[in-house]
């Protein structure tokens, strides 16, 4: 500044500088992201690394002269602070749904059958084909163009914040680019290592005596879930979207012009993918992709066929927690040849035994396999496998080993038929082999160490009660000192008894007594599947809890009440049954309850809820309330809300600016509804 310029003069020139000085510190972002864009989403960057470098450096000086005109989606601002404590859960606005799988050509021929019967049409489907990565599944949230919020997929439901992590990726836009992107805009992809990054990390990690990856994708998953995003910042994560979650805004009508649009809108699609018509489309590009997967840059698992239109996709709709209107062709496992050593039997959590098969060592994708599961007596029988056998093994993705054949041409004269165990090789307890069961059991419930540990183990694994920092090795420790007995006993651990265990320093066991603390508030729907009963996984519990919404709804339920529940069959409802009739059971969920675990109450599931069966779809801006609050007065009186108008829409609700979506539904003739119409509706 002039330093001859004094009083107003000089406070309107400082102004003046200010204003400038913002100016340019906003045009080196905007060209800071576009070069960034066209290096990491493009591919084709127009100016030199030490350029870009170069640019960078004058805007950090930039900033540092003037933090008033620091932001935080400036591109010197990805990397911050450490999270402190644990990764914060967040709920999905619309649930992260996983992928069916299908492993021959016979099974990707039926998934379009099922398709073409579904939607009584036989013309050819359209479909949409990208390479699987093998990687970790992310959602980011944008309003109103900024990054808010970045969740791992966790159950689908609820995942973990792992919003500074995401920041980090440098192809991840902190701000979208252009200016028609939705308000609220739910970007869903798959964070991966490149194979060279990966290897590169491996050797870091080996020379100095770190943790090895064993995959790509536990790498991946390893870095997106630190504490510290400096170290999320220093592994080099890449990112391919391929898809979206929640949106409030307009979307395209086609799976490919949605990845289209995430492109311009900043973000990194799969350059591989492509459209196909048919079946025989999809096939085709698997195996063309199939023969390129070694000289991609990074891992794939297979390939996923999508429905591309989205119309369609809603018309299919999803069962459990997949989508029908996708599948992910996996590629066959690798599969390696070794030598059975010997066969133990191991028992799991509701008494099963499982012929476990310790192998020679060999390197299967990449990790060292000793284990490898037999899985039952039958299937030993039907494959006829030995000990001292040449035996073929195979490990697909995070699925444990397994033996598929035995090479019994080169069985040798020692070999040795495996026998079933007569009694538990844990507590010596009689086995029984039941009558049309394929598994065989110890009998001797929660008085077998090896079901005590392993129900514990279930109780508070992540899926379940998520007790966090409680390990394998720490359970079997607690229950081989007497210490834990049961579930419930978890609750009353004091500092002084955790910490007498071996390994266990204060602040572990500290970290062990909060992670229990925060592991008492639950939903109704975790804490059933955390009981262990027998045939409840995740998805059964979901749907009891709906169906029951409280404890004593279940205590009164029977067989047959029980059976009106879509995954509950006879067998299903008759474990259940049993297992709340069970006097010792019921002595341990009161001690639980007691100990302090809740939930808020389930609403019964919207069986009886007036919106029940109708699809609502909102456009443009209501006075009275935000979209957000109209979606969750909708949802809780049982309707369903779309993000497009199709035949299966049965009312659109237009608020003020209503645009294409009204002009469509008019088309279609679907209902419409004024603000004033919907708030006497509601
Ligand atoms: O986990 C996934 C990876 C890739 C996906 C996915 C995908 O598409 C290329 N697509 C969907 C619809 C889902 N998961 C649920």
């Amino acid at each position: 500044m002039d330093p001859r310029l004094r009083g107003d003069d000089r406070l309107r020139c400082r102004g003046d500088e200010m204003a400038i000085m913002k100016q340019s510190i906003e045009k080196l972002r905007a060209t800071l992201n576009e070069h960034n864009y066209r290096y990491y989403v493009l591919d084709d960057p127009i100016i030199s690394d030490a350029k870009y470098d170069q640019l960078f450096k004058q805007l950090k000086e930039y900033e540092a002269l003037h933090p008033e005109c620091l932001t935080n989606d400036s591109p010197t601002q990805r990397v911050g602070a450490k999270v402190s404590g644990s990764l914060a859960p967040i709920q999905h606005a619309i649930p992260m749904l996983s992928l069916d799988n299908g492993f021959s050509v016979e099974e990707i021929y039926a998934f379009d059958q099922r398709i073409h019967d579904r939607l009584k049409n036989n013309d050819l489907i359209e479909y949409m084909c990208e390479p699987k990565m093998d990687g970790l599944a992310v959602s980011i949230r944008y309003e109103k163009g900024r990054l808010v919020k970045a969740a791992t997929r966790g159950d689908g439901q609820t995942g973990e914040d792992i919003t500074q992590n995401i920041r980090t990726i440098a192809s991840v836009p902190l701000v979208l680019r252009g200016k028609n992107y939705p308000d609220v805009l739910e970007v869903r992809g798959e964070v991966y290592l490149s194979k060279k990054k990966f290897e590169e990390l491996n050797e870091r990690a080996s020379q100095s005596g770190e943790k090895i990856f064993a995959n790509p994708r536990n790498a991946a998953a390893g870095s997106v879930r630190q504490l510290d995003p400096r170290i999320t910042a220093a592994r080099s994560l890449e990112i391919v979207c391929y898809g979206i979650g929640d949106v409030i805004g307009d979307i395209p009508h086609k799976q490919s012009d949605i990845l289209a649009a995430l492109q311009t809108w900043g973000h990194r699609v799969n350059p591989e993918s492509a459209v196909v018509k048919g079946i025989v489309g999809c096939v085709a590009y698997y195996e063309k992709l199939a023969k390129k997967r070694e000289r991609l840059p990074y891992e794939i698992d297979g390939v996923v066929y999508k429905v591309n239109v989205i119309d369609l996709q809603n018309q299919l709709g999803m069962i459990s927690r997949a989508p029908r209107w996708a599948i992910a062709h996996k590629f066959p496992a690798e599969e390696v040849m070794t030598t059975v050593k010997s066969v133990t039997f191991q028992v799991g959590r509701t008494g099963a035994l499982t012929p476990v098969a310790h192998v020679k060592p060999v390197l299967v994708q990449g990790v060292t396999v000793s284990n490898a599961t037999l899985h039952n007596m039958d299937e030993i029988h039907r494959k006829d496998i030995q000990v001292g056998d040449r035996v073929v093994l195979r490990r697909a993705g995070d699925v444990i080993p397994e033996i598929v054949r035995a090479l019994v041409q080169y069985r040798p004269d020692h070999a040795k038929k495996i026998q079933l165990p007569s009694h538990c090789p844990v507590c010596h307890a009689v086995v029984e082999q039941i009558e049309g069961e394929a598994v065989a059991r110890c009998l001797a419930g929660l008085a077998c160490p090896a079901q005590r540990k392993e129900s514990i183990k279930h109780f508070a694994s992540r899926r379940a009660m998520d007790v966090e920092g409680l390990g394998d090795k720490t359970i079997d420790q607690l229950v081989e000192t007497g210490l834990v007995d049961s579930i419930a006993d978890l609750y009353t651990l004091t500092e002084t008894q955790l910490s007498s265990l071996e390994r266990m320093a204060e602040k572990s066991a500290n970290n062990i007594l909060d992670a229990l603390e925060k592991s008492k508030k639950t939903t109704l729907a975790r804490f059933l599947y955390a009981l262990g009963i027998r045939e409840v996984g995740e998805a059964t519990a979901k749907q009891l809890a709906m169906h029951v919404g409280d404890l004593p709804g279940i205590f009164s339920a029977t067989e047959e009440s029980l059976q009106e529940i879509d995954e509950v069959g006879p067998v299903v409802a008759k474990h259940i049954v049993r297992f709340f009739k069970d006097k010792n059971n019921r002595h341990v969920m009161d001690a639980l309850l007691k100990s302090g675990i809740h939930w808020e109450k389930v609403s019964i599931e919207k069986k009886d809820l007036p919106l029940k069966g109708k699809t609502f779809v909102l456009t443009g801006t209501l006075d009275s309330l935000s979209r957000t609050d109209a979606k969750e007065k909708l949802e809780s009186l049982g309707a369903k809300v779309a993000g497009s108008v199709s035949t299966k829409t049965s009312y659109l609700v237009a608020g003020a600016d209503a645009g294409s979506k009204l002009q469509k539904a008019k088309e279609l003739g679907v209902a419409v509804l004024d603000e004033t119409q919907f708030l006497t509706l509601l």
